[in-house]
């Protein structure tokens, strides 16, 4: 048989090259060998396999001369490459086979693999998302970001509380990235701007930078699936200029030059761990700069191996910038047009403004990044320049279309006058770009009528909405290769690259065969998940119950501690009335909190003690379980998307752009309770109303609360249920009888409840009965779930990045069929 014959030699060749690995690379007998030395042969094996596709890549896209699509985010959130990859190339299987011929198992040796984690959350990983679809769609594009050489802290819980540690993941090297040593550049900061005349006699701006570090682009090759496109991660590491140290080395100052190369190195050490909240902190502003700089330089670098004018720049890229932090890049281009490449101003406008695109992610007005303008014009004299021009073109623009506004003109400005002069950067990246959009319906709808109405009112035309998506390849079929088994025995596998096709299971949520091995596939994926928190928590679970997860960041819009409320009234109903039963529910809690958010970390304390009092009273009767995982990361995701049940999007209605997480979830049959915010609303909308459990306030009646003066005090009073959590978190009942604990929460919800907590916990809390109902309705459940799954089609990452390049990059997307 050819068939079996070839699927014969791919094992051998891997089984080969993997000896070969361990014996060159790593240096190492089998025998001898840790499962992390056997991850890295094995590693360097797979690597190779996608080299020879990235050289095939590179010389298809000289020859079509297409538009180049380049994606700048500071954050990458990758997860583990090695079963990725493998699962593109359609290696798994011989793979896993190979290696049990020489009596290694595929899955010891993949856990080995460091995760790189080079990003916060939801933003992060919507990069990683993009790059994949970009690969497997085969459109020429270049992911741009920044090679921190430590990525997201890691999480480690003691007595409850959250402790960071630094991320290592590169303390063994890393055989997924090729530094790339013929594309290094310089990057200045700070100095002066010193007018000076060329040799044609024009008198022009001249920046004498004070420092200077060097760029050095680490490549990590991104593969489609099933295709034979490779596409490139770019990651700057910051280093010391050479010429540097010799100066200080020449003069004696051995040490100084020494100094100087840790100080240029700083600049890429750390990812900054806030989500949703800039620190407003000189080096992530060296950052964000830094890799821009490095980027545009690679850029134009580029354009001209392609041999064209720089005025046609926008012509062969498309630049998407990935939330405002990296939109510094369009003062720079500006700069790098005019005071490198000649260019008059209105020319340089010109192919600025067509080559960038601006995502927005966010409507928290505390989100939106400002830089202190003293800050701004000592690290970046030049640029603050430009943009005070630029912002001086587009007022006077703007003050003849809207008839000396003042009003207006303030709000619009680049540049913030209230309090502490600064520089807007979500002004900066609406005005150089073509296209803005938001992240889902609602966060687009509301971006247009409040957030950025002026420059919505301004510029209709360069609004649009791009709903997010996730990538199905890692989101449904490596995470839940049980599933991806049933579903592609039931449609054939033609959903993997056209995710709409899932509709195809619709037929199926009827069928009570079906549902049964439906069940039964989640149920073993559930019981994968109890044995690991049996082994990192020592909290047993049983994998009957229902397993109800929340995973994301810690934030107080997220809320979270809405659940725990609610998991504490349930408590105390058990309390109050012995014999009570329930629908079994196992609460699984996971996410890491920004090092400086007190009240965040104040959460997680929180989850620690409900879970303390609740799986420690007997006379809960194991009906109520609660676990907290610690260290969430996208390798501890993709255990949990599979094994949910019901998956919590309860984020004050208004407060989440999008939401990322609930797509997981979804794709993996979980059903959703959840407000009307983010992509919720477009969940509940594909997958019918009756498939999705509803609650709270709408964000206009949010707003209507707020603006009538809201007493979140009203709600504790009216509600006996509510006041009995609250006092308990008070007077030191789930606290073990500590009063001062949970003071500083129960103040802020009492007085102030910014999220609107206590408004929704009655409507969260009816709801959340009916789903204990539903649950308990197997046939029931078993079809919202089928239905869910089928109905998920529309959140693939594949079909946002088709509407990227159809609506704003105007490049061409490769179809399968
Ligand atoms: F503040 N998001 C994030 F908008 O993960 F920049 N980090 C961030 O720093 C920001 C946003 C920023 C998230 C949003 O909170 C989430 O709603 C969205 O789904 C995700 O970005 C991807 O668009």
């Amino acid at each position: 048989m050819p068939v079996e014959k070839q699927a014969g030699e791919a094992q051998t060749s891997i089984r080969a090259a993997f000896l070969n690995h361990l014996t060159h690379t790593i240096g190492r007998t089998l025998e001898n060998s840790t499962p992390l030395e056997q991850y890295r042969a094995l590693a360097h094996t797979v690597r190779d396999l996608v080299m020879e596709h990235w050289i095939t890549t590179v010389n298809s896209y000289r020859d079509r001369d297409l538009r180049i699509v380049s994606y700048l985010s500071a954050e990458f959130l990758l997860g583990p490459h090695l079963p990725n990859n493998l699962q593109n190339l359609g290696l798994t299987q011989d793979c896993t086979a190979a290696l049990s011929t020489l009596g290694l198992n595929f899955s010891e040796i993949a856990v080995q693999e460091p995760e790189p984690g080079l990003g916060n959350g939801g933003l992060g990983r919507l990069a990683a998302c993009f790059m994949d679809s970009l690969a497997t769609l085969q459109v020429p594009a270049i992911g741009y970001g920044i090679r921190y050489e430590f990525g997201m802290f890691r999480q480690e819980i003691r007595d409850g509380w959250q402790v960071e540690r630094t991320d290592k993941w590169l303390q063994f090297g890393n055989p997924w990235e090729i530094p790339a040593s013929d594309a290094c550049f310089s990057v200045g900061y700070g100095g002066t701007v010193e007018m000076v005349t060329d040799e044609s006699g024009r008198l022009r701006p001249l920046w004498k930078p004070g420092q200077c570090v060097r760029g050095v682009p680490y490549d990590t090759p991104i593969s489609g699936y099933q295709t034979n496109t490779v596409n490139r991660l770019r990651l700057w590491k910051a280093e010391a200029i050479e010429s540097f140290d010799f100066q200080a080395f020449d003069t004696g100052d051995y040490m100084g030059a020494v100094r100087e190369k840790l100080v240029s190195e700083t600049i890429t050490k750390v990812l900054y761990p806030s989500d949703d909240t800039p620190e407003g902190k000189r080096l992530r502003l060296q950052q964000q700069y830094f890799f821009v700089a490095c980027s545009l330089q690679d850029m134009i670098r580029i354009h001209g191996v392609r041999q064209r004018p720089l005025n046609e720049f926008h012509l062969k890229w498309s630049v998407q910038l990935n939330d405002t932090h990296p939109s510094i890049g369009i003062a720079e281009l500006m700069r790098l047009l005019m005071d490198v490449h000649d260019f008059g101003w209105d020319e340089a406008w010109e192919v600025t403004h067509k080559t960038f695109g601006y995502t927005n992610h966010t409507l928290l007005p505390e989100a939106l990044e400002r830089w202190s303008l003293p800050l701004f014009a000592e690290l970046l004299p030049r640029h603050l320049q430009i943009i005070f021009e630029i912002n001086r073109r587009f007022l006077d623009d703007m003050r003849q279309r809207f008839l000396n506004d003042d009003e207006k003109m303030r709000r619009m400005s680049l540049i913030g006058e209230e309090g502490e002069r600064s520089v807007r950067m979500a002004n900066l990246a609406v005005v150089g770009s073509k296209a803005v959009n938001g992240v889902a319906e609602l966060h687009t709808e509301l971006l247009e009528e409040e957030t950025l109405h002026d420059f919505y009112e301004a510029f209709p035309k360069r609004f649009s909405n791009k709903t997010n998506g996730v990538t199905p390849r890692r989101w449904l079929m490596l995470c839940n290769p049980a599933l991806a088994g049933l579903i592609n025995e039931s449609i054939g596998t033609k959903w993997h690259t056209e995710l709409d096709e899932l509709r195809g299971l619709e037929k199926f949520a009827g069928d009570q065969g079906f549902l049964d091995r439906w069940e039964k596939t989640q149920h073993a994926t559930k019981a994968e998940l109890a044995k690991y928190i049996q082994s990192t928590t020592g909290i047993a679970v049983d994998p009957a119950s229902m397993f109800d997860a929340q995973v994301k960041r810690i934030h107080e819009y997220k809320r979270q501690h809405l659940n725990a409320l609610h998991i504490l009234s349930l408590y105390c109903q058990i309390k109050a009335q012995s014999g009570l039963t329930m629908t079994p529910r196992t609460f699984i809690f996971g996410g890491k909190a920004a090092p400086s958010y007190k009240m965040a970390k104040l959460i997680i304390k929180l989850i620690h003690s409900v879970a303390d009092v609740v799986n420690n009273d007997p006379d809960v009767r194991g009906q109520l379980k609660v676990v907290f995982l610690a260290d969430y990361s996208v390798s501890l995701g993709q255990r949990v998307y599979p094994a949910a049940d019901l998956a919590e999007q309860i984020s004050t209605a208004g407060k989440e752009a999008s939401g990322t997480g609930c797509m997981k979830f979804q794709m993996n049959g979980a059903v959703t309770i959840g407000t009307l915010d983010g992509a919720n609303i477009e969940i509940r909308k594909e997958a019918g109303e009756e498939n999705f459990f509803l609650f709270g306030l709408t964000a206009p009646q949010i707003g209507d609360l707020q603006r009538g003066g809201y007493r979140p005090r009203d709600f504790y009073e009216r509600n006996p249920l509510l006041r009995e959590v609250i006092d308990g978190l008070q007077n030191g009942r789930f606290s073990n009888g500590d009063r001062a604990l949970f003071a500083p929460l129960v103040s802020d919800l009492l007085d102030r409840d910014s999220y609107m907590l206590l408004a929704d916990f009655d409507s969260y809390s009816t709801v959340q009965e009916e789903v204990g109902r539903a649950y308990g309705d197997s046939p029931r459940w078993g079809r919202m779930s089928v239905l869910n799954t089928a109905r998920s089609g529309k959140f693939s990452s594949d079909r946002t990045i088709r509407e990227y390049c159809r609506d704003i990059w105007d490049v061409p997307v490769m179809s399968r069929t």
